[in-house]
């Protein structure tokens, strides 16, 4: 018997991995600040997440795992190829992210999209207490709001994009816009990590179907839509606590020497993705290597890239660029055994992610467009000694709180320069004045306080539980 739920989140994936245990496979809740925040939410009102458990084929019976009860949806080889690599990550993911590079348009994916989409819908649908509340995740969900709200009209919906929306004349170019924006409308609060994204959003509602709206409330077809800017953010306790752990801070010691103990460790921590400026980055290093502004071995950069969506061909190409890159900066700069750039392409533990974090005494994080970026707001939490300093670019949805960070643009390569150098030799003073702050703003801005703003806005009263 299907249990219903007054509470159920609806995202692309179940926050679970499966794993190898001696008892044969288990499932293991996966880390993430997503499922960190909505936990209690979803244990108090023995809520369901609905979504993918990754693997294609038939998909797992729902069970329960850590008070949350997981229903997943399968998906086939076909449509992960078409649903998830095609319309998601190649032609939405570019689009809107200002089109960094060029978004791919097919029917066929297209067509995936909906039905897959159509599939969640229904799940919710199956799954949901009358009157529940019904909350949906991102890009590759954006028709389920209005599928859901088809089926079961008693439901409260609201919809949360992880990524930029973009401007109306880039919106333009998809081929199933007014599709994509009446699914977005079926919702009741559609969220965004930035106030720009939210005007982008009823402004295209007006353009596109002529629909009134005042401030941020949408009137459609008598009903109101309100959209609004809720900035996603960290567990910043969880991330103080991590970085304090002396075993981390002595991991975060061994790394320095490791790294031969260099004066300045430059960092990045990216999932090796074309919108995360990984490539100008570089480029920034080795042009102040060949100005002679900074040098190795005094220098070092390290720069992490996390595997991602490898079978897309944007993806392939990129790895290409940034290797290339990472060889010709340490064929220049690089001595024996004293390589300018340490060049990761692999997945890490989070503590041992931290322990880099803790090591670095600068970040870079340059995106050309990012919703947010969480890397930049843990890099900031975990410094606890108030070292460090931050490059952030102006394009990434965090710059928009941390503005105490070195901002640049990064479509700009003598503006990054010009920001690490300043990181690099800002005054020890400057640099923890400017760490406080930040740290400051993330302690009451944290993840827990994101979906409480998003959820009570959306009418759930008790989710006031941490
Ligand atoms: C999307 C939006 C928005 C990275 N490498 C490893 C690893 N990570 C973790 C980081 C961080 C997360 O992954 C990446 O989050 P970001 O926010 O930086 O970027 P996206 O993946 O593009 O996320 C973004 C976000 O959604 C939330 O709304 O901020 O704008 O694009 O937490 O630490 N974690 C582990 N090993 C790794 O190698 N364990």
């Amino acid at each position: 018997m299907t249990v219903r739920s007054s509470f159920v989140v609806v995202a692309n994936r179940l926050p679970v991995d499966e794993v190898s245990t001696p008892e044969g496979r288990q499932w293991r809740r996966s880390p993430g600040g997503l499922v960190t925040a909505l936990h209690p939410v979803l244990a108090e009102h023995q809520g369901t997440w609905v979504g993918w458990a990754g693997g294609t084929g038939p998909a797992p019976d729902p069970f329960d795992l850590e008070g949350i009860r997981l229903h997943p949806v399968p998906l086939s080889a076909e449509e992960l190829e078409r649903y998830y690599e095609g319309q998601s990550n190649a032609t939405i993911w570019p689009l809107y992210h200002d089109a960094v590079e060029t978004p791919a348009y097919k029917r066929r994916w297209r067509e995936a999209y909906r039905l897959v989409n159509a599939r969640f819908a229904e799940a919710a649908a199956d799954v949901a207490a009358e009157g529940a509340t019904v909350w949906v995740q991102d890009y590759q969900l954006q028709l389920v709001p209005a599928m859901l709200r088809e089926l079961r009209p008693d439901l409260r919906i609201g919809f949360f994009l992880h990524i930029p929306f973009p401007p109306i004349e880039l919106f333009m170019q998809m081929p199933f816009r007014t599709e994509i924006l009446r699914g977005l409308l079926g919702a009741d609060l559609v969220g965004f990590q930035q106030r720009l994204a939210a005007q982008n959003f009823v402004r295209l509602a007006r353009h596109l179907l002529g629909l009134r709206y005042e401030g941020q409330m949408i009137q459609v077809d008598g009903r109101q839509v309100k959209a609004g800017a809720f900035p996603i953010s960290i567990d910043t306790q969880e991330m103080e606590r991590m970085a304090a752990d002396p075993a981390i801070q002595a991991r975060a010691k061994q790394i320095r020497a490791e790294l031969g103990d260099p004066k300045t460790i430059i960092l990045g921590v990216d999932r090796l993705d074309y919108t995360k400026g990984i490539e100008l980055r570089l480029k920034a290093f080795r042009e102040l290597l060949a100005d002679g502004k900074l040098t190795v071995p005094d220098a070092v950069m390290v720069q992490v890239a996390t595997p991602s969506r490898e079978r897309v061909e944007h993806y392939q190409a990129l790895r290409v660029k940034v290797e290339r890159e990472v060889g010709r900066i340490n064929g220049e700069f690089g001595r024996v055994g004293v390589p300018a750039v340490h060049y990761l392409h692999q997945s890490y533990s989070r503590s041992e992610l931290a322990a880099m974090y803790v090591a670095a005494d600068v970040m870079m994080v340059t995106p050309l467009r990012d919703g947010m970026n969480l890397v930049a707001k843990e890099y900031v939490a975990s410094r606890a000694d108030q070292g460090g300093a931050l490059v952030l670019s102006e394009f990434a949805g965090a710059a928009t709180e941390l503005r105490q960070a070195f901002l640049c643009n990064p479509h700009d390569p003598d503006a990054v320069k010009d920001a690490l150098l300043r990181a690099v030799h800002v005054e020890k003073t400057e640099a923890r004045r400017r760490m406080r702050t930040m740290q400051r703003h993330l302690r009451t801005h944290d993840v827990g306080h994101w979906a409480k703003s998003f959820l009570s806005e959306l009418g759930v009263p008790e989710a006031e539980a941490e």
